[in-house]
């Protein structure tokens, strides 16, 4: 039975809910739920915590994000199995993306808040500078597509700000937080500086409308976000939101067409595209339209399935693979379930998609899926590529392909996303900002950006005395 971590102790309590392994549908744990009380013990640890938190040194709680950093690399194989577990992800990707991320979160983060200078501007006798503080108790609500690398995304900066945490994971992937408790104990961390409760979204809503909480960080669906939104609006407490994306892709008639053919495969279909930058609209310029289509329908037929976290969300993306065909797609990879002939067929696969002839107006082309499937449409001028691209409640991320070098320029600065990768996909230096535009989020996260949401500056001017010299 996997418990709570509150105040540095495991707490067993409140009913116990099953987590299922993907790939095969059947239970593999057990795991506390959190009710009232739980919720409200797990706030009081974070808070009980938070001035001596907060007092320390920067360079102190840099050093604890350096050692969290090394206990995860001790528990580097207890970490990739608890994750493959619950997410049923491929072993190679979860050894060498989702584990190293963390750890480069934690080393990331102490560094860059210990270099942060304050501001200071002196200006005719008139000395004002800032300092800034935490803000105190940080909610974080992880979701289940990349659980430990979004759980350390947000704690690393908000520990090093100086916040002490309240964690809830994601009900579907509670166990690579079960192993982070575990190494929080092991580093000797102190006690209430990070707190992990587990449960639905009955239990963030607890969590997040908690009068002890001061601010929150969401990673998932634009609706929960804007739930949270209302559910915090009466005490207005900042929120972090990294939402649901429908992101473009553009391939231009001038890229190298077997790294575009190749980076689509993989924008589209890493983590059963199950990643909010994923690409679920393609446009690609006419006269290389046929030859591409063929090549990612080829490319897609290659791919190993891998499961949707869950039934239900397996049932979504069916639902929208039958939704494209009612709204007249040709299917051109895909478009329904593998069959393994073993223990797989009874886990949440889905094949990889690609789907071609809907409207830009279709149900399919504007709504979030979440999955690894891939609508493809040709474009003719540089203009109407980026009239599709931006055609689009959301605005993540965007991938552009090209061989010109103005042009990458010239597009990617017209595209309406938080981020826009050209000839790639993916690739992160975590001090930019991240984050997405309209209805994929509000905010930025990832470096400097991180350490301005987790704290807040007071500015403190000084009117200096005139020298008569
Ligand atoms: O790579 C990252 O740092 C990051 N924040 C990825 C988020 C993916 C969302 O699904």
């Amino acid at each position: 039975m996997l418990t709570h971590f509150i105040g540095g102790e495991p707490v067993v309590a409140g009913k116990a809910f099953p987590v299922h392994n993907p790939v095969t549908g059947t239970v593999i744990r057990q795991v506390c739920e959190a009710d009232p009380e739980i919720v409200d013990r797990a706030v009081r640890a974070a808070r009980e915590a938070a001035r001596d938190w907060a007092a320390l040194p920067v360079a102190e709680r840099a050093g604890w994000m350096r050692r969290l950093a090394e206990g995860v690399e001790d528990r580097f194989d207890a970490l990739v199995a608890a994750e493959i577990a619950d997410t049923g992800k491929p072993l190679d990707q979860t050894r060498t993306l989702d584990i190293p991320r963390g750890i480069a979160n934690f080393r990331a983060f102490a560094e860059i808040a210990a270099q942060r200078p304050d501001d200071a501007f002196h200006l005719s006798g008139v000395l004002s500078y800032t300092v800034r503080r935490p803000l105190g108790v940080v909610a974080a609500i992880v979701p289940w597509n990349l659980p430990f690398l979004l759980m350390t995304w947000k704690l690393a900066p908000a520990l090093v700000a100086g916040n002490t945490v309240v964690v809830k994971p994601s009900e579907h992937t509670p166990g690579s937080a079960a192993v982070l408790a575990e190494i929080c104990a092991a580093v000797g961390l102190p006690p209430g500086v990070v707190n992990i409760i587990y449960g639905y979204g009955s239990a963030g809503r607890l969590l997040v409308e908690h009068p002890g909480v001061d601010a929150v960080t969401f990673t998932g669906s634009t609706g929960t976000g804007s739930a949270i939104m209302r559910a915090v609006a009466d005490r207005v407490k900042p929120v972090s939101f990294e939402l649901g994306g429908k992101n473009a892709g553009l391939v231009f008639e001038d890229c190298d067409l077997d790294r575009a053919v190749e980076g689509t495969v993989k924008s589209a279909f890493t983590n059963g595209g199950q990643v909010c930058l994923c690409t679920e609209r393609l446009y690609v310029q006419r006269p290389i339209f046929e030859d591409f289509c063929d090549r990612l329908a080829v490319r897609a037929l290659e791919v190993a399935p891998q499961p949707m976290i869950s039934a239900g969300h397996r049932d979504k993306v069916l639902s929208y693979y039958a939704l494209a065909r009612s709204e007249g797609a040709k299917m051109l990879a895909g478009g329904g379930i593998p069959i393994f002939g073993d223990h797989r067929d009874s886990g949440y696969f889905v094949e990889p998609t690609v789907v071609t002839g809907l409207s830009e107006w279709s149900r399919f082309n504007r709504e979030e899926i979440f999955g690894p499937v891939c609508h493809v449409a040709p474009f003719d001028t540089e203009a109407e590529a980026i009239d599709l691209a931006n055609g689009s409640e959301y605005g993540l991320a965007a991938t552009l392909w090209t061989g010109n070098l103005d042009r990458a320029h010239r597009v990617a600065q017209q595209l309406e996303a938080g981020l826009v990768w050209v000839n790639t996909w993916f690739l992160r230096d975590l001090r930019t900002p991240f984050g997405g535009m309209r209805l994929s989020g509000i905010g930025r996260e990832g470096g400097m950006q991180s350490l301005d949401f987790y704290s807040e500056p007071t500015t403190i001017t000084i009117k200096l005395e005139q020298s008569d010299a």
